[in-house]
C-alpha cells in the first residue's frame, strides 16, 4: 500500500491545549508522524509519496469559504490586535446568543470554534492545508485504480465541520475527499470511523445525504469528547435518514465488544455496497492512550484491519487521532499490515 505524507505537518506545532484548567503541551504533537514513519518504513509497507498540490476547490465543496478564510488569516488577525499567545477562544454564541459573525478575531474565533482546547498558532494553515492535499493526493491514487492507500495526515480532521475547528481539528481530510469520489462519479461513499472520538464534523456535514454514509465507533458522548455529538439515536435526516450509524461504547470496552460493533457496521457497509470505503483511522482506542478509555491491544489493530479486508471494497484509510506517541506507529501500521494480510 502506498502512503502519502508531508514533512510540512511539523508547521503544526502549537505550544498550548487548554485541558484541565492548565495550558498544556499538545497531545498532538508533531512527533506522532515520525513514530508512524519509523514503523511504515521498518515493515516495508510500501512507497511513501508527497501531496500533490491541489486548490482550494476540493475544500471548499465542503467547507464555508468564510471559515477557510478565517483559518488562513486568524493567526495574523490575532497578532495585530496585540495577543502576545497563542489564539485560544473566550466567549462563544451559546444558547441564546446571535450567531453574526464578528468583525472583532476574538469573536471570529469563538464563532468558528467548537472546542476550546485547540489553539490556533503560526502555521497551523500551512499544515492544515498541506494536510488536506495529502488526503486529496491518496484519494486520486484511489481513483486511478489502486485497492487502497494511507493518507498519513497531520493535523487530523474528523471533528471538523463546515464552519467550525476544534478536537485538534481544522480541515475535514476524510470530508472533502468522499466529496471527491462523489464529484468524480461515485455513487455511494462510505466513512467508517474507528478513531475513540465521535467525529462530529465528518457526521454533520453528511448527516442529510444518502450519498455519503457515515458509521462511528466511539466513547459514549455521555463520558467522551466531543459530548454533544454522537449517540446511537442520530440516524440522519431527510434523504440522509438511515445513512448515519453510531456505536457509542462505554469506559473500558475491550476488543470482543468493540469488534461486535465493527462487525455490525461492517454488515450495514456491505448492504450499501458503496464504492469506495474511507477509514477514519485513529488509534486512539489504544488501551495506553492518554486522553480515551477503550482497551484495545496492539495485535487487535491487526485483527480488525484483516477484517475490513474482506469487505473487498478500494478503502483510503486517513490518518485521525493517537496519542499514546511511543505505540503510534505500530498500532497505526498493524491496522494496514492486516489489511494486506501480512
Ligand atoms: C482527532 C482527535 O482524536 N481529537 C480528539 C480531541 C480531544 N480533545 C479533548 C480531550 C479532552 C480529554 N478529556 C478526558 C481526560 C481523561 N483523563
Ligand atoms: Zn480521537
Amino acid at each position: 500500500m502506498q502512503t502519502v505524507y508531508s514533512p510540512k505537518h511539523a508547521l503544526r506545532n502549537a505550544r498550548t491545549e487548554l485541558y484541565g484548567g492548565e495550558l498544556v503541551p499538545p497531545f498532538e504533537c508533531p512527533e506522532r508522524m515520525e513514530h508512524v514513519l519509523k514503523q511504515l518504513h521498518a515493515v516495508q509497507l510500501g512507497t511513501v509519496l508527497p501531496p500533490d498540490d491541489f486548490d482550494l476547490a476540493p475544500v471548499l465543496r465542503v467547507h464555508d469559504p468564510d471559515f477557510i478564510e478565517f483559518l488562513e488569516t486568524c493567526w495574523e488577525d490575532w497578532r495585530k490586535a496585540g495577543y502576545r499567545g497563542e489564539a485560544i477562544p473566550t466567549i462563544i454564541p451559546a444558547r441564546g446568543m446571535q450567531q453574526r459573525i464578528p468583525r472583532h478575531v476574538e469573536g471570529r474565533l469563538g464563532y468558528y470554534a467548537l472546542a476550546m482546547e485547540t489553539s490556533i498558532s503560526d502555521g497551523t494553515w500551512e499544515a492544515a492545508r498541506t494536510s488536506a492535499n495529502v488526503a486529496l493526493t491518496a484519494q486520486k491514487l484511489i481513483h486511478d485504480g489502486q485497492d487502497s492507500a494511507f493518507a498519513l495526515c497531520r493535523p487530523p480532521g474528523h471533528h471538523a465541520a463546515s464552519d467550525m475547528f476544534g478536537g485538534y481539528c481544522f480541515i475535514n481530510n476524510a470530508a472533502i475527499c468522499a466529496q471527491a469520489f462523489i464529484d468524480q462519479g461515485a455513487d455511494r461513499v462510505t466513512i467508517l470511523d474507528v478513531d475513540f472520538h465521535h467525529g462530529n464534523g465528518t457526521q454533520t456535514i453528511f448527516y442529510g445525504r444518502s450519498d455519503v454514509m457515515y458509521c462511528s465507533l466511539h466513547g459514549d458522548p455521555k463520558d467522551a469528547f466531543p459530548h454533544f455529538l454522537g449517540y446511537a439515536d442520530e440516524t440522519g435526516q431527510g434523504s440522509g435518514h438511515g445513512f448515519n450509524h453510531n456505536y457509542p461504547m462505554a469506559p473500558g470496552t475491550a476488543y470482543s465488544s468493540w469488534k461486535g460493533a465493527l462487525v455490525d457496521a461492517m454488515r450495514k457497509i456491505a448492504d450499501y455496497s458503496p464504492d469506495a470505503l474511507i477509514v477514519s483511522l485513529g488509534v486512539d482506542t489504544f488501551e495506553r492512550d492518554p486522553i480515551s478509555f477503550f482497551r484495545l491491544k496492539s495485535e487487535d489493530f491487526k485483527h480488525y484491519g484483516g477484517l475490513l479486508s474482506g469487505l473487498q471494497i478500494p478503502t483510503l484509510f486517513v490518518m485521525e487521532g493517537g496519542y499514546a506517541v511511543e505505540e503510534i506507529g505500530i498500532n497505526t501500521i498493524n491496522v494496514l499490515q492486516g489489511f494486506e494480510g501480512s
